[in-house]
């Protein structure tokens, strides 16, 4: 029979096996990943900010908000040409994956849309899987990309509902809620995750994990980032994270999402080949590559590519989603459960 996964989940659960004593959880997760991926595989997917800085929210951990003195300075859209270029580079590296960013608040119908569009569909016929992350968007907006060739929609519930007025007010929770909800209405792949190390507690990372397992299907990636602390921000001198409890998000996340892809995101540089070792055992499946995030240092590719090599580990070669993808009826069903509160019931 084909594995159902659970859509169910508490917050009271998921920290139950978040706080499992650490072989049991390496087991339990390395056990279900290897069940359902080649636990020798890795995706590498590269980033490419296609519209820097100057956004109107104020996102307590983001360099490129408007309401703080950042080291980013804002730009204009990226001319169509130098992102077909760097995709292709990201190609030639190595990844199957290539994900745009804009930092907008959300998408405006116009000239700079329909370029995503444009984009979108020109990097889709390389073959590559295609991700943008351009804020809230409508259900129009969401087709229109579908129809472009669009493989998944980045959209972050970031943290928990409760933590979330800490670090962002200019959009509501249910905001975020509503713009996944068109992503599934229009048939595209949901990328959705957090950060950790905003200050935010252990309960609060189980809620956010058990809200993004209660997405039916899943969401085909989940992007787990640290928190990159940023000059200028409010979170310019949040401590670190301890990579074990990295290594327990990653695990908690594999094991209330089989089937998804698990994304060490931000924040490798924080960490030692050891810790993203551990993430790997635990369950995690890709990583971000590429010498830049959005506007962040990341690991060279040259890095990445020793640092598998020295685990006897590969990158991915094209193999497409992993999850079912959402259609009209999850959409429907993601609103309706997201007015019921956190279920009680196993
Ligand atoms: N403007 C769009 C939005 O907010 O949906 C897309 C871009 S935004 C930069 C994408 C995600 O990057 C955020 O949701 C957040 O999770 C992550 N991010 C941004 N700044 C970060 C930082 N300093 N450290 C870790 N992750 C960060
Ligand atoms: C995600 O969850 N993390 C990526 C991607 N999705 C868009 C972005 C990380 C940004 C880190 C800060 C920066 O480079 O600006
Ligand atoms: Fe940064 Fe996106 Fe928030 Fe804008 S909406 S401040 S780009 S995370």
């Amino acid at each position: 029979m084909a594995f159902r996964p659970r859509y169910n989940w508490t917050t009271d659960e998921v920290s139950d096996i978040y706080h499992l004593p650490f072989p049991e959880l390496i087991f339990q997760s390395s056990t279900l990943h290897r069940q359902h991926h080649d636990p020798t595989r890795v995706q590498f997917c590269t980033l490419l900010s296609i519209k820097t800085g100057g956004c109107p929210e104020d996102c307590g951990y983001c360099p490129q908000s408007a309401h703080y003195e950042t080291p980013v300075d804002r730009s204009e859209m990226l001319e169509t040409g130098i992102i077909l270029k760097a995709a292709l580079k990201a190609r030639e590296e190595g990844a199957t994956r290539f994900c745009m960013g804009a930092a907008w608040r959300e998408v405006k119908e116009g000239k700079d849309f329909d370029q995503v569009l444009h984009v979108v569909e020109e990097i889709a016929g390389t073959g590559m899987e295609v991700c943008v992350t351009l804020g809230m968007l409508t259900d129009s907006q969401a087709k229109q990309l579908k129809k472009a060739g669009l493989t998944a929609y980045n959209h972050n519930l970031d943290t928990s509902e409760e933590f979330y007025s800490k670090i962002i007010t200019t959009r509501t929770y249910q905001e975020r809620l509503d713009t996944i909800s068109h992503v599934m209405n229009a048939g595209i792949s949901v990328c959705s995750g957090g950060i950790i190390g905003m200050g935010e507690t252990i309960q609060d990372r189980c809620a956010m994990l058990a809200q993004l397992a209660r997405i039916n299907p899943h969401p085909e990636s989940v992007p787990i980032n640290l928190l990159i602390p940023v000059k200028g921000t409010p979170l310019e001198d949040a401590p670190p994270v301890d990579s074990f409890d990295l290594v327990r998000m990653i695990a908690a996340a594999r094991i209330l999402m089989p089937l998804s892809r698990i994304r060490l995101s931000a924040g490798r540089l924080l960490l030692t080949r050891e810790a993203q070792a551990l993430c790997f055992l635990a369950g995690a499946n890709s990583i971000f590559t590429g010498d830049t995030l959005l506007t962040t240092p990341n690991p060279e590719v040259d890095f990445d590519v020793r640092l598998l090599s020295d685990l006897g580990m590969k990158k991915e070669e094209a193999i497409g989603p992993t999850c079912a993808i959402a259609d009209k009826r999850s959409a429907e069903r993601f609103v309706r459960s997201f007015r019921a509160s956190d279920p009680k019931t196993k």
